[in-house]
């Protein structure tokens, strides 16, 4: 028996003693499948070419050497991110990331034909894809505002780029045969004090309608919608705040797009689940990091991360919540942000499968709140790392660190040669 077979057999009979049953939680685990986005391989950049742009907000920090330059390179690098994670998993695209031949397509004219490539992909390689409209680095967005503009031509190019984002979202997800979730989120949003914070919530509101007016199978596409807090020049007032998509969300039965770092920073988003799933149908994470704002810090076992993935597991709601993931550092090897911050996610999930929960709740409901924190603390140390070891080597990818010797490789050998 090898060392990593042994511990896990001793691990077991120690999470047996709490009744965790270890083999059926790794049996749930790789059924999960973690939307990893695209941005973070190439610092949300896209390739098309689309002139004066404002970044409004969504922007990289750093100049790690190898960038992926072209769709070829990014595909080459989810690829080898993937390889180092356990369990099959998704793709999240924006609609910056078409391929358009060297020819300039407008974004409101943008169609499934750009993302073919993306699409016969992603069936090779048994990834399911999930997408987004690019509403910002244009010059259309250039003002700050796109769905919630005062401006009705801008409104209208925003719309129709919506619209045009959810047949793409459609597409894919008919030639995957798993549903694609398109999410919009828009920067829209003032710097300083409004004198009117009433009217582009009202466009807002009067523009998404008209995105979302086509019925579209939900074996197809599944619609979500993003809030936030404040960006970078929206200090003062983001238009699609957390009440406005809350609402329209609740309203129109369509799913809430919750990301780590768009609240109030003593604010997380675990809390939220079990109130707004009551009202929504489900709902799309986007896991990150914020240090001190929503900085898009690549995503790590925080305590956080774990209050995320203990609500969905205790909550039962692996069905209504899909995990996605939303952080850009190019301070670092880009294809190890996205392999720390995946493979840290499956683990947060993988802990919260292996708690006692229902002895939790049992103590919970007895008031016997002593014993409640008590074992939640002891199961912090429970031989945890042979349980994730075991359950990597069954997926076929690296269990510890080693890992790393890959990333370094595929950096001497691939991303080195790239300007
Ligand atoms: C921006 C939102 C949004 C983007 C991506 C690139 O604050 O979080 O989700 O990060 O669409
Ligand atoms: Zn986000």
């Amino acid at each position: 028996m090898s060392n990593i077979d042994q511990a896990y057999t001793q691990a077991k009979d120690r999470y047996a003693e709490f009744d965790v049953d270890v083999d059926e939680a790794m049996g749930r685990l790789k059924d999960i499948a973690i939307s990893m986005h695209c941005w973070q391989g190439d610092d949300v950049v896209g390739y098309e070419s689309v002139g004066d742009i404002s970044e409004a907000g969504i922007m990289a920090t750093g100049s790690y050497p190898g960038r992926a330059r072209t769709p070829d390179e990014l595909r080459a690098d989810v690829l080898m991110a993937m390889s180092l994670i356990p369990g099959t998993h998704r793709l999240s695209l924006h609609a910056c990331y078409a391929e358009t031949d060297g020819k300039a397509v407008d974004r409101s004219q943008v169609t499934p034909d750009q993302f073919r490539n993306w699409i016969e992909w992603a069936r090779e390689n048994c990834i399911g894809l999930d997408f987004n409209p690019t509403c910002f680095a244009h010059p259309m967005a250039s003002s700050g505002f796109t769905l919630g503009s005062h401006d009705p031509a801008i409104r209208q190019y925003w719309i129709d780029h919506c619209i045009a984002s959810r047949h793409i979202g459609a597409e894919m997800g008919k030639a995957l045969g798993t549903p694609c979730i398109t999410n919009i989120w828009v920067p829209d949003g003032y710097k300083d004090l409004t004198a009117d914070r009433r009217t582009p919530r009202e466009y807002l509101a009067q523009s998404l309608d008209q995105v979302l007016a086509q019925p579209i199978d939900p074996a197809y596409n599944l619609d979500a919608v993003e809030c936030k807090l404040f960006g970078i020049g929206s200090e003062s007032y983001v238009a699609g705040s957390h009440e406005f998509y809350l609402g329209y969300a609740v309203k129109n039965q369509v799913l809430l797009c919750l990301d780590a770092g768009h609240f109030h920073p003593t604010e997380e988003i675990s809390d939220k689940l079990s109130s707004v799933l009551l009202f929504v149908p489900e709902v799309l994470l986007h896991v990150s990091r914020g240090v001190r704002w929503d900085s898009d810090h690549v995503v790590i076992m925080s305590d956080p991360l774990q209050q995320i993935a203990h609500e969905i597991i205790r909550g039962n709601y692996l069905d209504r919540v899909h995990v996605g993931l939303d952080f850009f550092d190019a301070s670092i090897n880009r294809v190890a942000a996205w392999v720390i911050g995946t493979r840290s996610t499956i683990k947060a999930l993988l802990f919260a499968m292996l708690e006692p929960t229902k002895q939790l709740k049992d103590y919970e409901v007895n008031e016997d709140y002593t014993s409640r924190l008590a074992l939640m603390e002891e199961m912090k140390t429970m031989p945890f790392n042979a349980v994730w070891e075991y359950y990597c080597g069954q997926q076929d990818v690296p269990g510890n660190w080693r890992w790393m010797e890959e990333i370094k490789a595929y950096e001497k050998d691939v991303l080195s040669e790239r300007d």
